[in-house]
């Protein structure tokens, strides 16, 4: 994997069963230094804990991705400390809860607009930043979900938020490629996490996808990280653009 001491920068972490954290305990057992970035001070204290418990001497950064002063700062505090990166994990979405329980119909502008900034538009400016500073090339991975191709009941907004950041996938890859970043996003089957509480019926979501997935099984977060080691790998560098699903097989399904 040649993954030893590359610098990856984690933005995404709420606690101990968010995907971010699964993946960078994958990361840091291939040796990779870690940046965490972190939404506020709300976070600030647990996210702590856990890196000074698992992970000590990793990098913690204020960012909450709504705001771009705070984008430009947390990656400028990070090059100052490190003076380049190899990759960045984007593992943020957001939605209001009433947006996901009602008819889609009834979204309204500011649950739309807000979905839209925190899960899509963050990984543009995100982007745009770490590309700064990824000097010697790199690798950007998002998380998304099969509700951006089609309709999962409840998803609503997110599925909407989630196919703007897929199509940002794209034209991010194209306008990166020539610095040699590449941008792809990950399709996650549904995992017990924080925000997946949000999502009316998860459980019988769950359910659903161990009867008929090809694997007959729901989706380790383990297999994720997985992934997303291989991402920011070597081993995929004539990979970008590309939406990556790991979801036991399900999205093949009819
Ligand atoms: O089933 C699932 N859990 C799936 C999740 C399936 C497929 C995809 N995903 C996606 C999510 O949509 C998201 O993009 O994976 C990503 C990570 O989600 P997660 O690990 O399931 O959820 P969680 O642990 O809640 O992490 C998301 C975090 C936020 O957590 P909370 O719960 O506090 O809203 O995104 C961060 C925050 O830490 N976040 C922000 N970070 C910076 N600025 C902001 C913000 N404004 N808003 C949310």
């Amino acid at each position: 994997m040649k993954m030893k001491d590359k610098k990856v920068v984690i933005m995404g972490v709420a606690n101990k069963r968010s995907i971010a954290w699964t993946i960078a305990k994958a990361l840091h057992q291939q040796g990779v230094k870690l940046a965490f970035t972190y939404q506020g001070e709300r976070l600030q204290k647990s996210v702590g804990q856990l890196v000074d418990a698992e992970m000590p001497g990793s990098l913690m950064v204020e960012c909450d991705v709504t705001d771009d002063m705070q984008i430009e700062t947390a990656f400028e505090q990070i090059n100052e400390v490190w003076g380049s990166l190899d990759g960045v994990v984007h593992s943020i979405g957001f939605a209001k809860a009433e947006d996901l329980s009602e008819a889609y119909v009834n979204t309204s502008r500011d649950g739309y607009a807000l979905a839209q900034d925190i899960s899509a538009y963050s990984l543009v400016a995100v982007s745009r930043e770490a590309s700064k500073y990824l000097t010697a090339g790199g690798s950007i991975v998002t998380m998304t979900y099969m509700g951006s191709e089609r309709v999962i009941p409840n998803y609503n907004v997110m599925g909407v938020a989630k196919a703007a950041l897929e199509a940002s996938v794209k034209y991010l890859a194209h306008d990166l490629g020539p610095s040699n970043i590449r941008v792809n996003a990950i399709s996650a089957g549904p995992i017990r996490t924080l925000a997946a509480k949000g999502v009316k019926d998860f459980n019988s979501m769950l359910s659903v996808i161990e009867e008929r997935s090809p694997l007959r099984r729901g989706t380790d977060p383990e297999e994720v990280a997985d992934t997303t080691v291989f991402l920011l790998s070597h081993m995929s560098r004539g990979i970008t653009g590309e939406v990556i699903h790991v979801d036991s097989g399900y999205n093949i399904m009819g």
